[in-house]
């Protein structure tokens, strides 16, 4: 089924925050740091004031008098709305103009005058611990240091000892450089605060509208009721759009201020410095196998840069997100990893971009790791896989971290992946090559995810838990309409959940409308991300129409005066058992509950039904990639030829949607394997403030992606799906640095850190002879 959205998507009918226009409507514009790291001695406003077109300039002192100077991140520390004493990221937002236009507002930043007294940077997370560091977070009482967190999970003891006698030992470290999601549209709010009823309408870039709103009503004091969030058409999230933004606060302020509806939109240089960055782990990682190349144990040891204030979006109970998972797919006997957080002058930020909560950064480690072993063994990395890779009868499988995987067929699932990539032709293909001096590189990564969070008992966010809500209504002519607490940013959620509403009910999906994105018309829930809609939501709308199933149920038997029991359910219709022509369609069903139809004692009428769905446990969706890679040897430069991408993610609701979602990770996976980098200088100036800088691939560096499947429906969802908007982001920087490093295998190269740049690639291979 085509997407139900693209009919106004494709002609430019959307309508984002930067479409919204209110009467009167006034604009601001954020004053940023030019500093890393430096002391607000004063600023001077009365310039700006004094601009004709301005209404009004707010900096941290007049947020401090509304005690709003200092907002809860989603990771429980603070972070400052607008600096008050010190400025801690180039790019932290330090003062807020609101103006007539936009471009008065722009030019009034100007007219305010700063004085900084810099202040030593920490811009390497390797330093941040030294006894001479500067501390950051002096605001934070009795902090004398730049420590965040230690967190550990596995068992140390039993880890150390399967090592201790392990025939090998391998080691690698490496580091998931800092990125960003970078979605088309940047992130943005207009704020409007009525003052006659009190009651604030925001419409804004958010994954997560009424987790947003229950901040704001804390933050602000408001009450709920009178807070109305509203998320319209989303041009991209990648996670970007998880957490509150100082402008979407300072717009608040600014409404209730001036009087007057306030739009701030940030540009994209705005974007790239001051949202949400993504990964930034520096690895140690150690796998302990047998000469034969049989897994023992994996052991980890990362260091976290968190940036100046602690705002990833994790679950409470793991400031490390799901890295817990970084046993991947394998059956080992123990594992261990260690992870200490610390505070750079880098912006905050931590989890987001497709990242399934840091599962993107542990897939890395295990998928670069096996390969490493597969170096150190001069093993085929695909045999080693197979080898390691846990067995069906293994499910569900309890792992050596805590986590019980679902479901899966992990040698099914690599073997096609292997097939349809031509692997033995390729491995003979690259023998005769390297005879000929020539550099190809075959990379293989197999993954697991754990998405879907979460189980109410294990996982809340800042004290929420993580369920979702779901309300399904069928009007008396047998349309209906879900209302959903997710959001969607382009993964098509109108269409697929219209599609499970269809497929329990048998009403056709463009009889359904699905209606998400404002707190004032949908039941409470978290919100999107960590893949979380199909696995949590998506449950709860097959549940919503199962009990919307049952109460037609009873009407029917009350219609064709029948006992419940003499019932059969086919799709769209009731009919009596044995007697296929007495029977009633949904749509008759849904009038006659309207009616004055006599329905049995305690019956109510109408079909509506509602239901909170608490997730069991996760859904671990999985896949295997092949990379095919071509290398120039005297530029560096890296053509992927070929991918071929096996996805298992259950039961697929609307496999051009999941196909879609899997080509866009896949691109991202390239990005991030041979482009992308937020990259810094050593006063902590941002090096990737522009599309000029900050390199997105497009379809010139994406060959044309060849995807398979396989189906291991997951046992404890209601239609047996499991999440996949992340897997392919998850699963393919891995098999794309594979394969780069195993071009590069000639030369002797076991690793190279992404982003694996011309200039990096060429550099890794210097110096060294080239060996067939
Ligand atoms: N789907 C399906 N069958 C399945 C699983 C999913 O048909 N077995 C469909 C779903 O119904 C949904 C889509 O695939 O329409 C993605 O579903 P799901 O895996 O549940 O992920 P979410 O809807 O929760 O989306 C979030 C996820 C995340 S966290 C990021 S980050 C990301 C991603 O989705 N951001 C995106 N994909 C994106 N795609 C677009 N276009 N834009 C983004 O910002
Ligand atoms: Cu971690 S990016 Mo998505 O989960 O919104």
């Amino acid at each position: 089924m085509h997407r139900k959205e693209d009919a106004r998507f494709l002609r430019g009918h959307g309508t984002y925050v930067d479409d919204v226009t209110l009467p009167g409507m006034l604009h601001g514009a954020v004053l940023r740091s030019p500093y890393a790291h430096a002391k607000i001695v004063s600023i001077d406003t009365s310039a700006a004031e004094a601009h004709p077109k301005v209404r009004a300039v707010i900096t941290g002192e007049t947020l401090a008098g509304l005690n709003l100077a200092w907002m809860p991140t989603l990771s429980g520390d603070v972070q400052a709305v607008l600096a008050t004493d010190k400025v801690r990221f180039q790019g932290q937002e330090v003062a807020f103009v609101v103006a007539e236009d936009r471009y008065s507002a722009r030019d009034a930043l100007e007219l305010i005058d700063v004085d900084y007294e810099a202040l030593e940077p920490v811009v390497d997370a390797r330093k941040a611990l030294d006894e001479d560091a500067p501390v950051i977070r002096d605001d934070l009482e009795g902090r004398t240091d730049n420590h965040i967190f230690d967190w550990e999970t596995g068992d140390a003891a039993r880890t150390d000892e399967v090592f201790a006698n392990a025939e090998v030992v391998t080691t690698q470290d490496m580091l998931y450089p800092r990125v960003h999601p970078a979605p088309l549209e940047t992130c943005g709010s207009v704020a409007d605060m009525d003052p006659i009823t009190g009651k604030l309408t925001i419409w804004t870039t958010t994954q997560a509208p009424h987790a947003h709103r229950t901040l704001y009503a804390l933050v602000a004091g408001l009450p709920e009721h009178k807070i109305r969030v509203i998320s319209p058409d989303i041009g991209g999230g990648f996670g970007n759009k998880v957490g509150i933004y100082p402008g979407y606060v300072c717009s608040v302020v600014g409404s209730i201020v001036t009087g007057k509806p306030v739009k701030w939109i940030e540009d994209r240089s705005e974007n790239l410095m001051s949202t949400s960055f993504a990964r930034d782990y520096h690895m140690h990682g150690e796998i302990a196998s047998t000469k034969d190349g049989k897994i023992l144990a994996i052991r980890v040891k990362v260091l976290a840069d968190h940036g100046a204030f602690n705002g990833t979006a994790q679950p409470t109970k793991y400031p490390a997100g799901f890295f817990g998972v970084f046993t991947g797919s394998y059956d080992i006997e123990a594992a261990h990893a260690s992870v200490t957080g610390v505070y750079t002058n880098k912006a905050p930020g931590g989890v987001a971009y497709a990242c399934s909560f840091r599962i993107t950064e542990a897939v890395y480690l295990v998928e670069r790791l096996v390969d490493v072993l597969a170096y150190d063994l001069d093993m085929d990395p695909a045999q080693l896989r197979m080898k390691n890779l846990l067995k069906p009868d293994q499910f569900p499988y309890q792992s050596k971290t805590g986590w019980e995987y679902d479901s899966g067929d992990y040698p099914r699932t690599l073997r096609m992946a292997l097939d349809l990539a031509h692997y033995d032709e390729l491995r003979m293909e690259q023998a005769k090559r390297r005879d000929a001096g020539e550099l190809m590189g075959i990379g293989v990564a197999f993954f697991t995810e754990a998405v879907g969070a979460g189980p109410r008992k294990h996982m809340d966010i800042l004290g929420l838990g993580m369920a979702d809500g779901a309300e399904l209504r069928v009007h008396p002519t047998g349309k209906a309409v879900l209302r959903l607490s997710v959001q969607s940013q382009g993964q098509g959620h109108e269409t697929t959940f219209a599609q499970i509403v269809a497929e329990e009910l048998g009403i056709s999906p463009d009889d359904i409308d699905v209606v998400h994105g404002d707190t004032d018309q949908t039941p409470f829930g978290l919100g999107t991300y960590g893949s979380r809609s199909t696995p949590v939501s998506g449950a709860a709308t097959a549940v919503v129409a199962r009990k919307v199933r049952e109460r037609a149920k009873i009407v029917a038997s009350a219609m064709l005066e029948v006992s419940p029991d003499d019932l059969e359910w086919e799709k769209g219709r009731w009919f009596v058992k044995g007697d296929p022509a007495a029977g009633k369609s949904i749509q008759d069903i849904a009038m006659a509950a309207h009616s004055s139809l006599e329905l049995p004692e305690g019956v109510e009428g109408q079909l509506d039904a509602t239901c909170v769905y608490n997730p069991p446990n996760l859904t671990y969706p999985f896949g295997a990639y092949v990379c095919v890679v071509d290398v120039d040897a005297e530029t560096g430069q890296v053509k992927v030829r070929d991918f071929v991408a096996v996805d298992d993610c259950g039961v697929r609701i609307n496999p051009m949607i999941v196909e879609g979602q899997v080509h866009g990770g896949l691109a991202d996976g390239v990005g991030m394997a041979l482009m992308q980098v937020m990259a810094f200088d050593e006063d902590g100036n941002h090096l990737g403030g522009s599309f000029m800088d900050y390199l997105l691939p497009t379809s010139m560096e994406c060959p044309s992606w060849r995807l398979g499947e396989t189906v291991t429906p997951s046992p404890h969802h209601p239609i047996g799906a499991k999440g996949v908007g992340e897997s392919a982001t998850v699963g393919s920087p891995a098999a794309v640095v594979n394969a780069v490093l195993d071009a590069l295998k000639p030369y002797g190269v076991r690793h190279a850190d992404m982003p694996l740049t011309p200039a990096a690639v060429w550099s890794a291979a210097q110096g060294r002879p080239f060996r067939t």
